[in-house]
């Protein structure tokens, strides 16, 4: 570790840092540098230049300054952006609620399942809704894996179905009852207009109709998914970018043993 730092729950932080005051920087620590980039619907011009400056005023930036701004059809113009922002956050306060789960690697936790649960754990997966991204959902699932990360096809202790994209939630529920899949994954993508909530409620509910909900482990995943959000709509878990699937067998693994267990 660089003498210039000094580390605090496994984080690294600069020495010189008050954590309870923690601002943007750009040049100079604390000087407040924020980029912003956006876009309005009004024509390209000085008083289009104007409008996003007293925008950024209103956000709260100060010294706004347009660095870019280029007409990106008739009527509509983009901005890249720099002002001052004043506000600190007290970095120490802060909890973000996190999967409690330990992370196994696939041998450990194929072990782990043959010892505790002894039998194959049913998954089925899917990018539900009108979703039609793929690459999240196969990132866990897939044989290959993803990122140095097997995939649950390769677990031997898991036997993974992989619904695809673009799955109506009667559907991804029919299979599950078919399949008499222990967990359900779910990915979603687009979250334009809240389209994800609305789908991941309508799977909730749809389960509870089923009286299935708690037979199951109920989970999501996607790049805007948090596990807190994820906890309020219905779901057990939530995970969002950077996890693979040793996170989330992990956790349905210790979550299986434990509800078996009990
Ligand atoms: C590739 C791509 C596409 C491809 C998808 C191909 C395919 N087969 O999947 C195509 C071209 C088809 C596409 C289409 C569209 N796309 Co697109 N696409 C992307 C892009 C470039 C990459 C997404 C990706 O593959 N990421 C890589 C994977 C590995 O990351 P990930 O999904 O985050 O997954 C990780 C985690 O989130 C998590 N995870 C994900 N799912 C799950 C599930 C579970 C259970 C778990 C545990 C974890 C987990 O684990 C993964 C590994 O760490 C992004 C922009 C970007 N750079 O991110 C836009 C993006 C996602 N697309 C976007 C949009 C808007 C669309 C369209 C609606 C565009 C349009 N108007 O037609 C359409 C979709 C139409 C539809 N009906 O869904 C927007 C979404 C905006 C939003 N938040 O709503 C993005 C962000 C682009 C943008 N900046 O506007 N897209």
């Amino acid at each position: 570790m660089s003498s210039g730092l000094y580390s605090l729950e496994g984080k690294n932080f600069d020495k010189t840092l008050d954590l309870q005051n923690i601002k943007p920087y750009g040049d100079t620590m604390n000087d407040g540098k924020t980029q912003v980039s956006f876009t309005l619907p009004v024509p390209y011009g000085d008083e289009a230049a104007e409008a996003a400056k007293q925008l950024m005023r209103k956000m709260g930036l100060d010294n706004p300054q347009v660095v870019f701004y280029k007409e990106l059809t008739t009527g509509f113009t983009f901005f890249n952006c720099y002002g001052t922002c004043p506000h600190t956050v007290d970095y120490t306060s802060i909890r973000v609620p996190k999967v409690e789960s330990s992370v196994m690697d696939m041998h450990e936790c194929d072990d782990f399942i043959r010892e505790k649960i002894g039998r194959k754990i049913v998954v089925i997966g899917a990018s539900t809704g009108t979703d039609a991204h793929t690459v999240g959902i196969d990132a866990i699932m897939n044989m290959k894996g993803y990122a140095g990360h097997y995939g649950l096809e390769r677990y031997e202790m898991f036997e993974a179905y992989n619904l695809g994209s673009q799955v109506d939630n009667e559907d991804f529920v029919a299979k599950a009852i078919e399949l008499k899949a222990d967990a359900l994954l779910v990915s979603q993508t687009v979250t334009q207009k809240d389209v994800h909530i609305q789908n991941l409620v309508n799977l909730v509910e749809l389960l509870e109709a089923e009286g299935l909900r708690h037979k199951v482990i109920l989970i999501c995943g996607g790049p805007r998914i948090s596990h807190e959000l994820a906890r309020e709509l219905g779901f057990d878990a939530g995970f969002g970018a950077n996890s693979y699937a040793d996170d989330v067998a992990s956790f349905v693994a210790e979550r299986l043993a434990s509800t078996s267990a009990a």
